[in-house]
């Protein structure tokens, strides 16, 4: 009986790891991909800072430009913290809670991308006041997440 089954679960098995990209990864596979992620945030957000904050001069099309990134790789991180990844062979400044209040992390997640969804259309706008409005409630997202979920 159970030998009719086997090739049921061969195929759900095969499915259920299709569905995540690091799947038959390396831990560090997906550390290293979601670091590099964050540093490319970091950089296009920070620019996007500079300019809300008055720390540069406001230009459009820089502006624009952090904004097609963020679009893209914002989304991105949030896929390379599966079950464990939570060691490696590098290091990673992720804290157990990630996995143990998965929910609390999916949903900081969340509020991220509600808030880079306003980010985005706002820097892509041409308007200084609107990238000043969006900037800091999306600001707040990162903090909040690192705040819970990354060790200092
Ligand atoms: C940045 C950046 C972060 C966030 C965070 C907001 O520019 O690199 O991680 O803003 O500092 O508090």
């Amino acid at each position: 009986v159970m030998k009719k089954f086997v090739p049921v679960l061969v195929a759900l098995a095969a499915a259920a790891t299709a569905h995540s990209a690091f799947a038959q990864a390396k831990p560090e596979d997906a550390i290293k991909y979601r670091q590099a992620a964050f540093i490319v945030m970091a950089k296009h957000f920070g620019s996007l800072g500079a300019m809300a904050n008055g720390k540069a001069p406001y230009d459009a099309k820089v502006a624009a430009a952090d904004a097609d990134v963020l679009a893209a790789v914002a989304t991105l991180p949030f896929t390379a913290f599966g079950p464990g990844t939570d060691k490696g062979a590098i290091k990673t400044e992720a804290k157990p809670e990630v996995w143990k209040d998965a929910d609390k992390f999916k949903q900081a997640d969340d509020a991220m991308q509600t808030e880079m969804a306003k980010l985005i259309p706002a820097a892509r706008s041409g308007s200084l006041d609107q990238l000043k409005a969006a900037f800091g409630p999306t600001g707040k997202t990162c903090k909040g997440c690192h705040d819970d979920f990354k060790s200092k």
